[in-house]
């Protein structure tokens, strides 16, 4: 497989595109570019072989460039490339959210369509305020994230997450009602954790107390990601998560699990809902669930939810929510696919299986110059650096540019470099990759 050519020729072609998330001017200065990609690896516009360490962004966790996934996506598109699924329906729609129930945690029966994480995260918000309502509880409309919590760049998302940088310009623009839970990450107690760290249940009390505050009757939900991704990597604390799940549930408020990023195999079960055995009421998902191949993301509802909204006339809608390309044919096939690859590739617990070669190669970085912490569970980790003076970032940032001159693709969030390879990778990779993150570590001042 050849790369297309390369249509960018001088750095002027480089302005138009406005990059998401990105240091533009930083980048067109010195832009990294992929051109192709397969199995575990990138290649760059000028041929050189990257191993991905992060899958994308967190996405491509069946390996890049399946040939399954690329013939589904064009059978489908040959055959019927777009079908509307407002009042009309097409099978593959039909079948997707059948194949993913049964793969999900136990009761999460039905499933909304969507086209990414902050997608599903601003319909999984708007589902839990409109489901106390349909229950005549209208007034619990109250939403409650966390601090350091990522929920994706929509309005509901920005505002139930947690990372200032993402919130301070738009301050005066927040939804209204919302609180934030405490962040769980404490270098100074649980450094260097192997697992999940055991220091900090008692956190998740921090809920009672915003319940007391408002009163249950006015608290729609609590959303927060099993494992925050974006922030760095900061685990739940041994007990947390279900400490939460108890909260909830005597409290009357519903419970929802970002999984944008543990979703699909990443903690070694489907969900990481699986892996720490807390059911959520609702649960977010994207990324992996096409592999990256075709925007698309997927709400999934605990059974009495949807049943709360099955009631007045047949002819009503009962929902005034979706998106022209809910449930996408080309979207649709693609995950099938993946699905596919996942279950006859054994992918989604193939994380369990190298996590202990995983943990122990991530955690032969400690004692490196400036690596103040290490985290990992299933196949997800995280270094963090202390900050140079005066340069929050850039000592992360230097690790992450020249690992990528020696081949390894990384992730940078301020002095954190994240973790989170393709689920294919090899146990002979995995050695690599930190062999070359070490002597990048080791090369950084
Ligand atoms: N929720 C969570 C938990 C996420 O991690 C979103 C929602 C939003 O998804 P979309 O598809 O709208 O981007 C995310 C996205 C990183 C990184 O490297 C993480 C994300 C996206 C890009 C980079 O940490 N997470």
């Amino acid at each position: 497989m050849n790369a297309e050519p390369n249509p960018i020729r001088s750095p002027g072609d480089l302005d138009a595109f406005w990059m998401p998330f990105t240091a533009n001017r930083q980048f067109k200065s010195n832009p990294r570019l992929l051109a192709k990609a397969s199995g575990m690896h990138y290649w760059t516009d000028d041929g050189r072989e990257v191993l991905d360490a992060v899958a994308g962004l967190w996405c491509v966790n069946a390996g890049h460039s399946r040939s399954e996934i690329t013939e589904a996506v064009s059978r489908q598109l040959a055959t019927m490339e777009f079908a509307p699924t407002f009042q009309m329906g097409h099978p593959k729609a039909f079948e997707l959210a059948n194949r993913l129930v049964k793969i999900a945690p136990p009761g999460m029966e039905r499933v909304f369509f969507t086209n990414s994480g902050s997608e599903s995260v601003d319909t999984a918000l708007k589902i839990a305020i409109a489901y106390q309502r349909a229950r005549g509880l209208g007034t619990k409309t109250r939403l409650i994230g966390r601090e350091k919590g990522y929920h994706g760049v929509g309005f509901g998302g920005m505002s139930v997450g947690g990372m200032v940088n993402n919130r301070k310009t738009f301050s005066a623009s927040m939804v209204p009602g919302v609180d934030h839970l405490p962040h769980t990450l404490d270098i100074q107690r649980n450094a260097f954790s192997r697992g999940l760290p055991q220091w900090g249940m008692h956190l998740a009390n921090e809920l009672e107390r915003i319940i007391a505050l408002h009163d249950a009757s006015n608290i729609a939900a609590v959303i927060m990601e099993p494992i925050s991704g974006s922030a760095g990597v900061i685990l739940p604390p041994t007990g947390y998560l279900k400490r939460i799940r108890e909260i909830c549930d005597k409290n009357d408020i519903l419970l929802i699990f970002d999984e944008v990023i543990t979703g699909f195999g990443r903690t070694g079960k489907a969900f990481a809902a699986q892996s720490f055995d807390v059911t959520p009421d609702l649960m977010t998902t994207a990324k992996g669930l096409t592999n990256g191949a075709i925007p698309m993301g997927a709400v999934f509802a605990q059974r009495k939810i949807y049943d709360a909204f099955m009631q007045g006339p047949e002819n009503a809608i009962e929902l005034f929510h979706g998106y022209t390309y809910s449930a996408h044919p080309a979207a649709c096939a693609a995950a099938l696919a993946t699905l596919d690859i996942y279950e006859k590739e054994g992918l989604l617990s193939r994380a369990s299986t190298l996590s202990s070669q995983w943990e122990n190669a991530i955690h032969s970085l400690k004692g490196l110059p400036h690596v103040i912490d290490i985290r990992n569970y299933g196949l997800v980790g995280a270094v963090e650096f202390e900050p140079r003076s005066a340069a929050p970032g850039a000592r992360a940032f230097d690790v992450f540019t020249r690992s990528f001159q020696r081949g390894v693709l990384l992730r940078q969030a301020g002095d954190v470099i994240a973790i989170s390879p393709p689920l294919i990778i090899e146990p002979a990779q995995i050695s690599r990759l930190f062999e070359v993150l070490g002597e990048v570590i080791r090369e950084t001042a």
